[in-house]
């Protein structure tokens, strides 16, 4: 086990699973992956999309407008999406199967109404941080491993940011799941391979 490698663990939560707002299809099949994964890290890491009911990215909060329909937000390009992952909702929690003992940090992120966060390390502006990186840096963590939800949101904004603030970074395709909302999964593991981020499987 490295001494200097973390395992983080995107948005593995109800809404992101069958049955929840904004399913991901098999998103509950990756747990089990997930968890055997957490031996192999130093340190393990899980983040929590945790919205404000009125968030800027809900559908329900634009009148007149669909899910999974784009706004021009301040920051750039916003997809608006059904309510998810709303605060102290059964929705926010972590899937029941997940191991959380092993987790040394917690970090939620989405919960600015006016901005959404896709990236563990910062909001949808690309500025505003949410301080992991300090985090593992204080702690010597140089290598970071990605799975979780959604492949082609969550987990590949974090893995491209991580790449680009200098950390070694892979995804771990097999124990994350997609969206796939018009090409976007074919779209993000060519921003990842070209962001220098290693794709594996298994
Ligand atoms: C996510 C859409 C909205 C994700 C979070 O975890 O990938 N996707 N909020
Ligand atoms: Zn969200």
């Amino acid at each position: 086990m490295p001494a200097d490698s973390a395992l983080i663990v995107i948005d593995l939560q109800n809404d992101f699973c069958p049955g929840g707002l904004l399913a991901v299809a098999g998103g509950d099949e990756i747990v089990p992956a997930v968890n055997a994964m957490q031996a192999e890290h130093a340190a393990v890491v899980l983040t929590q999309d945790w919205h404000p009911g009125d968030h800027s990215s809900f559908a329900a909060n634009h009148p007149g407008a669909e899910p999974f329909s784009m706004i021009e937000a301040p920051y750039g390009p916003q997809v608006l999406w059904p309510v998810h992952c709303v605060q102290g909702t059964p929705g926010a929690e972590f899937h029941p199967g997940l191991a959380t003992e092993r987790a040394d940090l917690v970090i939620r992120k989405g919960f600015r109404r006016e901005i959404d966060s896709y990236s563990a390390f910062f909001e949808n502006d690309h500025e505003t941080p949410t301080g992991l990186a300090g985090y593992l840096r204080e702690r010597g963590i140089a290598d970071l491993e990605f799975c979780g939800l959604a492949t082609d949101f969550c987990v590949r904004w974090s893995a491209v940011d991580a790449a680009r603030l200098g950390f070694r970074a892979s995804v771990r395709l097999s124990a994350c799941r997609a969206i796939d909302l018009d090409g976007s999964l074919a779209q993000a593991l060519e921003e990842l391979r070209a962001a220098g981020v290693t794709l594996t499987e298994g």
